[in-house]
């Protein structure tokens, strides 16, 4: 099976956005009528339904923003009578009350559908085994790849998250063919694996599906040759609908997710102007759910930073996006240049000589921006340095500190476009808060 469902997969884009176009209009319809607090949000902005002709008229609505959702918590923006609703998930939020989401029997079938999409595009077919370590409750992570996986055929074992040792049975004695967890987790999959011995000849893996948080091409190539697989990316959010909102093709690694656009009309905003920006540029993703009944939204902003373009891909008409960099709140902007903490990690993960504890200093001298960038050495590599010589944080004293130093400074030049100060730090000497958090950004221009 190539595609889970070809005719829309493959749809021409002119057709694409009649759909969409018809589908926005009869949403906007219904949320009018069914829902006080877009009544009163079209009503303010002094937009009737029938201004909105079709997506070209999107961008005319206001944004639904997370903080709405809190507002009408639990159920305020929900479009139809309870006795409709047959699921309800919540995000937990780092503060105060979760987000609410609801779903109707069509919405249900709908995730099923798309996740069953995303199955296909990471490589998976019916008759294969999926083993689900994705949290089941109201995480929409476990259940969402659950139908979706039993959809499409595939037996799926719901193992739920954690247990490595129950995980590392189950991969070994029902020999599954793809696994879905998050990125972090399969890394400490792999890790495990290796030091417990167990070769991969004793698993039957080939796939991966990896999503609910930011990972990076370092990340990638661990897992696959930590656990043997393909690495697929699968991304999505709860107020959405769930995981299935856009997912990689396992024959076009590393060029972006698919966004299934027949269900989520995605736009890129500018993150302080709310202004459309050109296509490939990043800014805010900004998502309208076009076939929800539960709980459908006008102009989500998700507060992820991403860019989205079509490919022109062979194989697929729908719009593609990239990587999620971070959230908007944790974008820097440096001599004009965007810039997130995760793109220096995601440099300084090819360096085996270096740790994971880094941090960023920003300062200002006179009008320009400096990014002092400080990082500790991997604890082996460090005491290989000792042994070798005095420790010094100045590398040109010491030959391979110096290479290192030289290489680092050159990657950030070159892959982010920046030129930043490099510091070679000790293991462990990167102040931590006192939950032992190391804060990725030291800001000293505010
Ligand atoms: O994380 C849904 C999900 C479950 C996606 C399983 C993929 C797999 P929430 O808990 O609502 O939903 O968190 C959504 O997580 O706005 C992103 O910031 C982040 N996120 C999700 N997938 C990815 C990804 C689920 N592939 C929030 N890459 C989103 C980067 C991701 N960030």
């Amino acid at each position: 099976m190539r595609y889970f469902n070809p005719d829309i997969e493959t749809m021409p884009l002119s057709r694409l956005r009649q759909l969409q176009s018809e589908r926005l209009r009869n949403l906007t319809a219904y949320l009018y009528e069914r829902v006080p607090f877009y009544r009163k949000q079209l009503d303010e902005a002094g937009i009737r339904p029938s201004d909105i002709k079709g997506v070209e008229s999107l961008h005319k609505l206001p944004f639904t923003r997370k903080f709405h959702l809190r507002d009408y918590y639990p159920f305020g923006l929900f479009a139809v009578p309870q006795q409709e609703v047959i699921r309800i998930h919540a995000s937990s939020g780092t503060t105060g009350k979760p987000t609410v989401v609801g779903y109707t029997r069509q919405d249900i079938a709908v995730f099923s559908e798309v996740v069953a999409r995303s199955l296909v595009a990471a490589g998976c077919q019916p008759g294969m085994k999926l083993q689900n370590a994705y949290g089941y409750g109201l995480f929409t992570g476990g259940l969402g790849l659950h139908y979706g996986a039993e959809l499409l055929g595939m037996a799926v074992i719901p193992v739920s998250g954690g247990m490595t040792d129950r995980q590392l049975m189950l991969l070994q004695d029902f020999q599954p063919e793809a696994i879905a967890c998050t990125p972090s987790y399969a890394q400490t999959l792999a890790e495990q694996l290796g030091h417990r011995g167990i070769g991969l000849d004793k698993l039957n893996l080939r796939t991966a599906i990896l999503g609910a948080e930011p990972w990076t091409e370092a990340v990638r190539q661990q897992v696959e040759i930590g656990l043997g697989v393909n690495a697929i990316n699968i991304y999505g959010l709860s107020e959405i609908i769930g995981p299935g909102v856009s997912n990689e093709d396992f024959e076009e690694k590393g060029t972006g997710s698919y966004i299934w656009e027949d269900h989520f009309f995605p736009e890129i905003v500018d993150k302080d102007t709310g202004e459309p920006v050109p296509e490939g540029a990043y800014g805010v993703l900004v998502f309208t759910t076009l076939t929800k009944q539960a709980m459908p939204l006008l102009r989500y902003w998700t507060n992820d930073i991403t860019n989205i373009y079509y490919e022109h891909s062979e194989k697929r008409t729908h719009i593609k996006m990239g990587t999620i960099l971070g959230r908007a709140d944790d974008m820097l902007i440096i001599r004009g240049v965007n810039l997130f903490h995760t793109q220096v990690e995601a440099v300084i993960s090819f360096f085996g000589q270096l740790s994971p504890s880094y941090q960023l200093i920003v300062s200002r001298e006179g009008a320009m921006d400096g990014v002092e960038v400080k990082v500790e050495l991997e604890p082996v590599f460090y005491r290989q340095l000792v042994l070798s010589g005095p420790w010094t944080e100045a590398s040109a004293n010491n030959p391979a500190l110096y290479a290192l130093h030289h290489e680092l400074t050159k990657k950030i030049k070159d892959n982010i476009g920046l030129s930043m100060k490099i510091t070679l730090c000790e293991p462990g000497s990167i102040p931590r808060s006192e939950g032992g958090k190391l804060s990725r950004v030291v800001d000293l221009r505010k």
